[in-house]
């Protein structure tokens, strides 16, 4: 018997595209339910040639589901998530509400799908720049250890949703148009700008988006000895971030043992021919599953270090298509129980 599906957030950037990838996977659903709030309850979402209707999701609303995916927010998350497992439902948040409960598993499936044993009816899917940083270094770091990271991201708007995505639009429009721009989104105009801002400041001067980075990854790695540094970059791209990081590790790995490893390991792909002008970009990530790694080059001021270049799409790989491939991980440890 297949899982009876919720999709909660199905009306935004990240919900939507959840629908697509279950319905491009083919997920082995009995049925698929999209869930938002009473604001876009009763529109339409596509999926699998239909058109679905949205239903506000209420507190009794996971009676007959198996499966609950999350992406409405941390506040939704916080008081739906519980009342879903509750009901029998397995829920995969992809909100930031759960990852650093210790009860709770921080899965990548590449990287930890071992973890999954252990979930208490919810697990929490990680933040879109930890994802695609951690499948890459994985299969270095099992084969070199890595004792440090210093990472700067490049983040597309999409991360923040859908309101940052027509805001960065109408911001490039109205600045060609000889028209003001007044911010909303963000404190600054994004548009043709950087701000080294994503999330709120915390009391030690990083932003909350670099402290995830910091302490998910240890989570995820299941190895709190990694030290890791982060600078978080919005920039005006919209779909796909793109990393630069710098590592140092206790074993050398080469550039070509590097591109090696990076190669055979799942959910990578790696781009690395600098003599025909060749790197990941965050245009050609968009849209695509893997995470491309580029630019591998040694570390000429350390023993043992390297620097290399990941871009992923934050909306896929960073978030719809983890929380599936979570789901379809579960199905093959069994782990989902139908009703
Ligand atoms: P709605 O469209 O009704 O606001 P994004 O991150 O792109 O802004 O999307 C957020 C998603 O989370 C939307 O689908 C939004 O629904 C949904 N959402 C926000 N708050 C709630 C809530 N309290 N209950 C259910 N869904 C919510
Ligand atoms: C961004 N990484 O790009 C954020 C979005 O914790 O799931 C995802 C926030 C999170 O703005």
């Amino acid at each position: 018997k297949n899982p009876r599906v919720a999709v909660v957030g199905a009306t935004g950037a990240v919900g939507r595209e959840m629908l697509k990838v279950l319905e491009q996977r083919d997920f082995p659903a009995s049925e698929v339910v999209p869930f938002s709030s009473a604001r876009s309850a009763g529109t339409k979402v596509p999926y699998k040639g239909e058109e679905l209707t949205v239903i506000e999701l209420k507190e009794d609303s996971f009676e007959g589901f198996d499966l609950a995916l999350f992406s409405a927010g941390g506040g939704t998350s916080e008081k739906f998530a519980p009342l879903a497992a509750k009901a029998g439902c397995v829920v995969v948040d992809n909100s930031s509400q759960w990852r650093m409960d210790p009860k709770i598993p921080l899965v990548v499936p590449e990287v930890n799908p071992e973890d999954l044993d252990w979930h208490p009816g919810i697990i929490a899917n990680p933040n879109c720049s930890t994802i695609q940083m951690v499948v890459a270094l994985k299969p270095i770091h099992d084969a070199a250890k890595i004792k440090r990271i210093i990472v700067s991201t490049y983040q597309a708007v999409s991360g923040t949703g859908q309101k940052a995505i027509t805001e960065l639009e109408t911001q490039v429009s109205r600045l060609f148009n000889g028209k003001e721009v007044v911010p909303s989104a963000y404190p600054h105009q994004i548009a043709f700008n950087c701000l080294p801002h994503i999330d709120v400041f915390m009391d030690n001067g990083y932003t909350k988006e670099e402290m995830k980075m910091v302490n998910e990854t240890k989570k995820i790695m299941g190895d709190d000895s990694i030290k890791l540094t982060a600078t978080t970059v919005r920039v005006p791209v919209f779909y796909s971030h793109s990393e630069s990081v710098n590592i140092e590790t206790e074993e050398k790995v080469t550039v070509e043992e590097c591109r090696n490893m990076l190669s055979s390991f799942p959910g990578v792909t790696v781009v690395d021919y600098p003599e025909k002008n060749l790197y990941p970009m965050a245009i050609d990530a968009t849209g695509e599953d893997d995470v491309f790694v580029g630019r591998i080059r040694e570390d000429e001021t350390i023993e043992n270090g390297l620097n290399m270049w990941i871009v992923s799409d934050n909306i896929r790989k960073g978030a719809a298509l983890n929380t599936v491939q979570i789901a379809e991980t579960l199905i093959e440890r069994d782990l989902v129980r139908v009703k």
